[in-house]
Parts: structure tokens; sequence; C-alpha cells
């Protein structure tokens, strides 16, 4: 069964997606999840230039031989953009195969080891009521577990932090601005430290002992300042602490192991195996947040969850909206089979994107299922996505006081 016809597909329902879909002789679909955000195109470009003629011709039954291709042959290896474009291809073979063999993913990769995947949604306010009435709506969802935001005062905006939902409207935050270049904004890390911790006691002083609490740093601290910030929140018993420092040291991550045992979560924009060596063999981190979008595919991840299983430590899967439905829906493959699943993000995409991409997950009680269907269960309505053409969105970029450009 060779693949005859490759696609990628760029929509913006709301934001950008990147779609990538194998056709093969006898007509079977396979999608794939290329969405980088703010490089949209730079992965596009990539698959259309540089992998499709690849792919042409291929048994599309060969998934390791398919995933080994295009990343040890073209001598340049790793990064953001090569491994999300590696990603669809693998996404869109295992959804091939479980096409062909009549079988949701999951049981492809080992069957089901649990009823579900444990999801966190987020929550954010400017002021402490602004954020209980987001708690009150993700509960009332279905959510056991939320991340909480918390606008800081001094600062106009805080990345991560949505519109207020006083009314009790949908959470809506869209992070990436529709401009050309990316709007700045102002960040304040003292002003964060002192603040963030009086949020989480007051979370917990009124939503109790149960609900797991989970927070992001979103690689802004220093090493010292993220073992400040872990040993503040531990009277609120987080579920983790994420990406308190930037991301490519993964030294850093000794010294804030060293000063808290609030759980540690990292690795939303690494995307090899490689990325994570020495933070997994030293057991620095609890759990791992690579995509299965960013990260290679489900091959791959696969393979960095198995690593890191031997060390104990979880999958918390990256599954923000700019993660597409394709690969969300293969996250949850994933997250159903292996034995060290620890939790999935889960933001609800918005109206215009799940006419796009029809899905078949559930959301039940606060699990989520991937469904019973064929391979990933997502299929592209391709007419839809014609009606939402790309658009140039870019995430916020931060500037201190004096005006030094700081870290994500
Ligand atoms: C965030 C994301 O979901 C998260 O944990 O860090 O919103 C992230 O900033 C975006 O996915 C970046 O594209
Ligand atoms: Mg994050």
């Amino acid at each position: 069964m060779r693949i005859e016809k490759v696609d990628v597909i760029v929509t913006s329902p709301g934001r950008n997606f990147v779609t990538l879909k194998l056709t093969t002789g006898d007509g079977v679909v396979g999608l794939g999840d290329a969405t980088l955000n703010g490089r949209e195109l730079a992965v596009a470009s990539y698959l259309r230039d540089h992998v499709a003629a690849l792919l042409v011709g291929r048994q599309a039954h060969n998934i390791e031989d398919t995933w080994q291709y295009p990343y040890r042959g073209p001598y340049w290896r790793r990064g953001p953009v090569t491994m999300a474009a590696i990603a669809a291809v693998d996404m869109a073979l295992w959804d091939i195969k479980g096409k062909v063999a009549g079988l949701p993913v999951y049981q492809l990769l080992g069957g089901r080891s649990r009823r579900g995947a444990l999801a966190y949604g987020h929550a954010s306010g400017t002021t402490v009521e602004a954020l209980f009435t987001a708690i009150r709506n993700l509960r009332d969802d279905g959510f056991k577990a939320i991340r909480i935001q918390a606008g800081v005062p001094g600062l106009a905006r805080v990345y991560g932090v949505g519109s207020d939902q006083l009314a009790g409207q949908r959470y809506d935050y869209a992070p990436a601005a529709r401009t050309t270049v990316p709007v700045e904004e102002d960040w304040d890390t003292a002003a964060y430290l002192r603040h963030i911790p009086g949020v989480f006691e007051a979370v917990r002083a009124q939503f109790g002992a149960d609900l797991l609490l989970l927070h992001d740093a979103h690689h802004r601290l220093t090493p010292n300042q993220g073992a400040q910030l872990g040993r503040a929140l531990e009277p609120f018993d987080l579920f983790w602490l994420e990406d308190c420092t930037p991301a490519e040291n993964q030294e850093a991550l000794r010294l804030v192991r060293q000063h808290t045992t609030t759980p540690l979560a990292i690795g939303e924009v690494f995307n090899t195996v490689w990325d994570y060596q020495q933070i997994i063999r030293e057991q620095l981190i609890d759990y791992v947040r690579s995509s299965v979008t960013h990260t290679g595919g489900i091959t791959h991840v696969k393979k960095l969850l198995e690593y890191a299983a031997q060390y104990q430590i979880k999958s918390g899967m990256h599954g923000p909206t700019d993660v597409s439905p394709v690969g969300m829906a293969a996250a949850m493959h994933l997250g159903m089979s292996i034995h060290n699943f620890g939790i999935q993000e889960y933001m609800k995409h918005g109206a215009k994107t799940d006419l796009v991409f029809e899905q078949s997950f559930t959301w039940t009680d606060g699990l989520l299922h991937p469904g019973a269907k064929p391979g990933l269960g997502v299929e592209l309505n391709v007419d839809e996505a014609g009606k939402y053409p790309y658009e140039q969105a870019y995430l916020p970029y931060n500037r201190l006081a004096d005006g030094t450009v700081h870290d994500w």
C-alpha cells in the first residue's frame, strides 16, 4: 500500500493550523498535525518543498523506516520545524494503519491502559473574583485539574491570562495576536514572585484540597527564582510547576530541584529525546511536556516516554489550542496506551475549528477518550478549511521595565 498523494493544508479557523494529508493508492487518507505557532508557513514549506517528494511511492505501512528516513537522511537533524514536519508524517501513517486495520490507534500501540486520560483546563483572572469564576466554570465542565494563571499588579497584561469571565462566558484566550510583528508586553519578575503565592493560597482556601492545581512560569525565572517559587508554593500542594527556567539549560533544574519538592514539568519547546537526556537521567523533572505535534510524532514521543518511565517520570503532554484536533487525538491515543501517563493539557477549540476538524474524541467526568473510530478518529473538512486562509499571528514578546528583552 503506497502513498500516492501528499497535501499540505494551511487553514485559520480562529488560529492557524498546518495539516498533512496523505492519500494511499487505494484511497486511504491519513492526517497529521504540523502546526508550529508563529512559524506555520516554515513547516508547510519544509513539508511541501523537502519532504513530500520523499513520501510519494513509499510503503505507507513502514512507519519506523519512514520516520528514520527524513530524520537521519537529510544531514540536518532536530529543531522545531523539522520535528513538527516529521511528526505530521508519523501521525498520518498511524492514522492510515489504524484505518486499514479497522482499529483505533491506541489499540495498535498496546491497547488501553486506563479508562480515560485525566486532563487539565486553563483558568485565569486579573482579579481573584474573576479567577474563581473561571475555576467554577471549569469544574462545572468536569475538570478535576486546573492550571491557574493570574494578572500581576502593575503589569498591564500577563501572558496566559485571558479576559475575565465574570459574565460566565467561555474562556476565549487567543495569545497569538494577528499582527505582522509581535506585540510587546512588559514583564516584572519580582512583582510576579510576590503575587503568585497569595493567589494559590486564596484558591486553596476557596476550593479545598482535592482540586489538582498547576501553574506555568513560561521560562521566565532564573534557577534561584524558580527554587524560590517552588518553595513558596509547597504549602498549596501543586500538581506541577511548569517551565520555571529557560528550557535549553538542563543543568538549571538541578538547583531548583535541590530546594523544592514542588513537582516540576518541562519540555513543551523541546523536540527530541536528546533535549531531555540529562533531566531524565538525573530525575530533575516529574513530567515530560512534549507534544506529539512538536516532538516527532507518536513514534518518537512513545520512545521518549518509555525512557522517562524508567525514572518514574510521567507524561504531561502539551495541549494548547495551537495543537490541532489531529495532534490532540494523537496525544490521546498515546496517552491511553502508555503505562506512565500523567495528565493531558486540554484547551477546547472554538466552534469554527470544530467544523473544520470533525472529531470523535469525548470528554466525560474529567477524562478524555480518543473514541473507537479506526485510526486517529479525526476527519478534515477540506471545503470548510478553505474558507479560512492563513493569517500572520505571533505570540507576544517581553521587555523588562528598562527595555531589556526578557525570556519566555
Ligand atoms: C502554554 C502554551 O499551554 C501551555 O502550557 O505554555 O500556551 C504556549 O505558550 C503556546 O502553546 C505557545 O505556542
Ligand atoms: Mg506551558
